[in-house]
This record gives structure tokens, C-alpha cells and sequence, in this order.
């Protein structure tokens, strides 16, 4: 890769990470204003601004304006950014692509010219268009590091490769390898990521929250914000002193909280989580509630909510969406985010960042 940046951060120091915000202006800001985000800050987006959310543009709108005011705040790429480079470099596909995501950026600075797709344009005339129009955000997005080097860690949005030095990975790998943090690298700084969702890594009780694998020196921080249907926004927060750092975590989602007002002890029984794209199931044992499946790609045995099984063309058994497949303890006073309370007596709730199923009395 050729675009590092390298920058000081001083020891005593704050550093918030946040990565895959995917056009969700509302939610990022609401995290800021969680983690109390103020000019002594420092502030890595590590990638993934846009697309798949609803309002890409004013996502890197206001993170051009963070940055310009402040000399803390740094941005690296994600795949999902390289959109404005696809144009200048005339790739054809693109117009295939805007027209099944009118939530794309370009999409959305097109119709901030009152234009679409629809008046037939081509790869050339949006090109011309935008350059015209948006160049200041194109040149900004396309003049984005791959990577962010400090004196103890990599912000980078995928991953690394495992070799000797580090910057030899290929920018295209940095910003689309899957699944990082069952990988290694070579370096001895931390490597902080997003772009995975952590979700995909539970095994027990499916999680969004950040994982710091202190071992490998990897933080994962993507919490499935728009691309998991229980996903949040992540801020990875480290506090420096001299010799040592702190990690902590906040998030923020969409779903209403509510509080529970009878405990819940959870069905030692049902644990893990269905995640795409290991949707295809056997029923072994239905019940009332759940139903104990095993999933045909991976072995494993769950129990899945009766409401979420469907048949495919071919006949099938599938889970309809990713699903959590655990219970989870609960106490009289918690405060929980209810994800779906449209199915009979359970509800399936959001407790610091970990997802399951209660009891419905349990919640008002
Ligand atoms: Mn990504």
C-alpha cells in the first residue's frame, strides 16, 4: 500500500475509534455525544463511511468539516469509500451498481443536482457531473491513507498481511480481507480494524461489542451497524498514559430500550447464533417456542425461534434473517433495547451490546 499516514499522539491522551458509520449521520452523531467527544479528543473513522445506509453524503460532510477544524481527527479508507475513485477511473460497472443502491453516495449527489439515473445517463456524463459539482468530497475521499501508523498502532480498515514488514500488504487486501482477527501479523503494534462484524466471531452468545484479542494484538471493532439487522455503532476508546493504555467501549443503536421488570434466568441449552450465510437448517425437535435445528453447513445444533424458520424454493428448512439462538439473564431494573417483541412469549433484546431471547412477561 502506498497511502500511510503517520501521526504523533501524545501519551495522556484520548483516542476514540469508530469505523463502519455506512452513512448513518444520525447514530454517529448521537455516539459523539455518548463518549463526550470534545477538541482534546483525538478521533480515528477507521473506513467504511459510506453506502448501505441512508445518508452517505452528509456522513462525509460532516467528517470533512471534523477534520478540517481539528488537527486530532484522521479518516482512513474503507472499500465502501472508493466509490468517487471507481468514477474518475470510468470503471463501467458502476452504473450497474448505482442502480441497485440508491443510497450510494453518488446516487445521493446526484440527486442533490436534481438528477438520476433514470435520464440515461452514462459512466461519462455522472462523471463529468459530479467532478463539477462535488470535487472538493472526491478529491478528499480519494486522497484517503490505507492506513494510519502510530508509535503503538495500525488504524486500518480490513486488515494486514502476515509479513515482514507490514506495509507490503497490498492496499487491496487492507481494506476487504474478511475475518482479521482469525488471521496474525508481524508487527508489534496493535492493529485496529473494523469492517468484519465482531457478531461473526461469537460462539456462545452472539455479541456486537469489540473484541481485544491482547495475544495477537488485534482489536476488531466492527459492531454490524446497517449491515447486521442487531448491529450498533462502536467507539473503541483508549486512554494512554506514559507506559500502558486502556481500552473501553460505548455504542449506540436504533432500537427503543425499555426496562425489565422480572428476572429471567436463561435455558443453559440454547446458546450461539445463526449468521449469514449459514441459513439452511434440519429441524431435529420442534417446540413450542424454539425449535432445536441443526445447520447443515456447520454441524452445529440450535435452537431457533419458531417464527424465524421458512422453506426455500427447493423445499428446505432456512432461517429467515441472522438470529440469536441464546437466552439471556436478566434482573428486575435493567435497562435492555427490545429488537423484536412480535413473536409469542419470548422478546428478543439487546443487553450491553449482547443479543438473545427473555421471557415476554419479563418486559413491559
Ligand atoms: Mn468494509
Amino acid at each position: 500500500m502506498d497511502k500511510i499516514k503517520n501521526i504523533t499522539i501524545p501519551n495522556n491522551s484520548r483516542i476514540i475509534v469508530i469505523s463502519d458509520i455506512h452513512g448513518e449521520i444520525e447514530l454517529f452523531k448521537e455516539l459523539l455525544k455518548k463518549v463526550h467527544f470534545n477538541k482534546e479528543d483525538y478521533l480515528i473513522i477507521n473506513g467504511d463511511l459510506c453506502e448501505k445506509g441512508s445518508n452517505s453524503e452528509a456522513v462525509v460532510k460532516y467528517i470533512m468539516e471534523l477534520s478540517s477544524k481539528s488537527l486530532k481527527v484522521h479518516v482512513t479508507e474503507g472499500n465502501c469509500d472508493t466509490l468517487a475513485e471507481d468514477l474518475l477511473d470510468g470503471n463501467p460497472d458502476l452504473i450497474e451498481y448505482l442502480y441497485h443502491r440508491p443510497h450510494s453516495i453518488l446516487n445521493e449527489w446526484l440527486d442533490q443536482l436534481g438528477m438520476s439515473l433514470n435520464e440515461r445517463l452514462n459512466i461519462q456524463e455522472v462523471k463529468e457531473l459530479l467532478t463539477k459539482h462535488f470535487s472538493e468530497e472526491m478529491k478528499w475521499l480519494t486522497n484517503l491513507p490505507t492506513a494510519i501508523e502510530t508509535d503503538r498502532y495500525i488504524f486500518v480498515h480490513a486488515g494486514l498481511e502476515d509479513k515482514k514488514d507490514w506495509k507490503n500488504t497490498k492496499r487491496d487486501n487492507a481494506i476487504t480481507m474478511s475475518s482479521f482477527l482469525e488471521k496474525t501479523h508481524s508487527t508489534d503494534k496493535y492493529v485496529i480494524v473494523g469492517h468484519w462484524p465482531v457478531v461473526n466471531y461469537s460462539s456462545d452468545t452472539p455479541s456486537h461489542n469489540p473484541i481485544i484479542d491482547e495475544k495477537k494484538k488485534i482489536i476488531a471493532i466492527d459492531g454490524g451497524n446497517v449491515i447486521k439487522e442487531t448491529g450498533q455503532l462502536n467507539a473503541l476508546i483508549i486512554e494512554r498514559t506514559v507506559d500502558a493504555e486502556s481500552f473501553s467501549y460505548v455504542y449506540a443503536d436504533p432500537f427503543p430500550t425499555c426496562k425489565v421488570v422480572k428476572d429471567f434466568c436463561k435455558d443453559p441449552r440454547m446458546k450461539g447464533s445463526i449468521e449469514y450465510p449459514f441459513y439452511e437448517i434440519i429441524p431435529l425437535e420442534e417446540n413450542n417456542d424454539f425449535t432445536l435445528c441443526e445447520q447443515t453447513e456447520t454441524n452445529r445444533q440450535v435452537y431457533v425461534k419458531n417464527e424465524y424458520i421458512s422453506r426455500n424454493k427447493k423445499g428446505r428448512s432456512t432461517v429467515k434473517t441472522d438470529v440469536s439462538c441464546t437466552q439471556i439473564n436478566v434482573n428486575a431494573g435493567d435497562i435492555v433495547s427490545v429488537i423484536d417483541d412480535t413473536c409469542s412469549a419470548y422478546v428478543l433484546i439487546k443487553k450491553d451490546g449482547k443479543v438473545g431471547w427473555v421471557a415476554k412477561e419479563c418486559i413491559r
